[in-house]
């Protein structure tokens, strides 16, 4: 097995600004805004909602994450639950589904809180339709508010305000959120009934991870011939089958930068996140099931933190 370094994790760089906000005039809403996780994703959002002007109030497991927030301006609480206290509406930002369950229902999670009234909460970890239903329904027992808001992009386009942005659940939230949502995304959906915007996030997520293994096939294939992988990457180009992501994934794989913009084993996930519905419907997806085991595999050979462009390794074997 090769041996594999850790891709460098750059602390968040808190002065740089980025131009689209600028241009945007967003007008912050008078709420305070609650924030738990402040991973990738998470700290490049509360980033650019503090740079707007939001109110702020942040949590992290690894209380460390929290320092350059306290600087920029945030205030910093010790438990899950003291957000909830302190905010109005509380976004949650972690890795997976069973982070988020552990967030609301664990100790000194959210529900701690017993009445929820005049709280909203907002779902940006990415979740099955199930969990994002349990989570939601009690929030309402608690006579909360809640929303799923599933972010579609990447750590730059997240930076830049350009993700897109997919909501499903009580359109209040959606409407009072509106000025945070206008600085991280550069298109908002509303799509009804809780569970809608996490089906269609994993049904993108699925275009994404099919088309990334047949990327990484084919440029493995060409590698095999000693083509050279520019070459592929410049004649693709100028072909109808280019898209922007895969040009920037067919480059990372050409020149072995897998710094991750998507991690690998958020990639991965996903896919298992997509087979467990599938699975529940009894839809066949034979292709998506062997794109999975390709990502499971890469993740064995130690590149989970990776880009999820460095499936391109296990390809070439
Ligand atoms: P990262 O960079 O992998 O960060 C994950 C975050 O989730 C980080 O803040 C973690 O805290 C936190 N986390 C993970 N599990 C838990 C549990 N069990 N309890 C509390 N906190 C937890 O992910 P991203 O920021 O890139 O992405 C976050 C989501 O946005 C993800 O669902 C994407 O698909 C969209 P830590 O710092 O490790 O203490």
């Amino acid at each position: 097995r090769p041996v594999v370094t850790r891709p460098e994790t750059k602390a968040i760089d808190m002065k740089s600004r980025t131009n689209t906000l600028v241009d945007r005039a967003i007008e912050p809403s008078d709420l305070t805004f609650g924030f738990l996780g402040l991973g990738m994703m998470g700290s490049t959002i509360v980033k650019d909602l503090i740079y707007t002007g939001h109110k702020i109030v942040v949590w992290n497991r690894t209380i460390d994450k929290c320092q350059p927030f306290v600087e920029a301006g945030a205030e910093v609480k010790d438990t899950p639950m003291d957000v909830v206290e302190a905010a109005d509406i509380i976004f949650c930002c972690v890795s997976d589904p069973k982070g988020a369950k552990d967030l609301v229902f664990g100790n000194c999670g959210v529900l701690q809180l017993k009445d929820l009234r005049n709280k909203a909460y907002v779902e940006m970890s990415t979740l099955d339709p199930d969990t994002s239903l349990d989570i939601g329904l009690a929030i309402k027992q608690c006579n909360g508010r809640y929303l799923e808001a599933q972010i579609h992009g990447t750590r730059q386009e997240a930076a830049e305000g350009m993700l897109i942005l997919l909501a499903g659940g009580d359109r209040s939230v959606f409407e009072e959120c509106h000025s945070c949502f206008k600085t991280i995304a550069k298109n908002t959906f509303f799509l009804g009934n809780i569970g809608n915007a996490c089906k269609v996030n994993l049904i993108l997520q699925t275009i994404l991870g099919v088309s990334l293994v047949g990327l990484a096939e084919a440029l493995a294939l060409a590698d095999r011939f000693s083509i050279s992988l520019n070459d592929i990457i410049d004649i693709f180009d100028l072909t109808s089958m280019k898209s922007p992501m895969l040009l920037a994934k067919g480059k990372e794989m050409a020149k072995g930068d897998f710094n991750p913009q998507q991690p690998l084993s958020h990639m991965q996930r996903d896919l298992r996140l997509v087979l467990n519905m599938a699975e529940n419907l009894d839809q066949s997806m034979p292709v998506t099931s062997i794109t999975n085991e390709v990502f499971k595999h890469t993740k064995r050979l130690g590149y989970s933190e990776h880009d999820s462009s460095a499936v391109f390794v296990r390809s070439r074997f």
